[in-house]
């Protein structure tokens, strides 16, 4: 899906796009999508700077202190690239892509709820 489908299809089950506040969360989302798939697609996560450029979100509105970006990005390549993309093709590389590209994703849910 894209990106904002696939976040309006978290938020329909109560969850958001998965956020990675932490590189364990960053190591377990890709473990969870290599157990279910055999491989590491392209998987879109819940980071986004759609609404203000250069300004990265998580849907989830969880803090962003997110440090593991590939090499160079984000670069917003042709000023398009708004939707955070993990698994850039099949590597352990994060990256942002454009938000109209259909992409499997991981939706999650808080622990707790307020
Ligand atoms: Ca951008
Ligand atoms: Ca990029």
């Amino acid at each position: 899906m894209k990106w904002s489908e696939a976040e309006h299809y978290c938020t329909n089950l109560k969850a958001n796009l998965a956020s990675l506040p932490n590189t364990e969360t960053y190591n377990f989302i890709r473990e969870i999508i290599f157990k279910a798939t055999g491989t590491s697609p392209g998987t879109w996560v819940g980071g986004t700077d759609a609404s203000k450029e250069g300004y990265w979100l998580w849907s989830s509105g969880e803090k962003f202190a997110f440090i593991n970006w590939g090499p160079k990005e984000p670069n917003n390549l042709g000023g398009l690239e708004d939707c955070m993309e993990i698994n850039f093709r099949g590597k352990d590389y994060v990256n942002d892509a454009k938000c109209s590209l259909k992409k499997p994703f991981v939706c999650a849910k808080r622990r707790i709820n307020h």
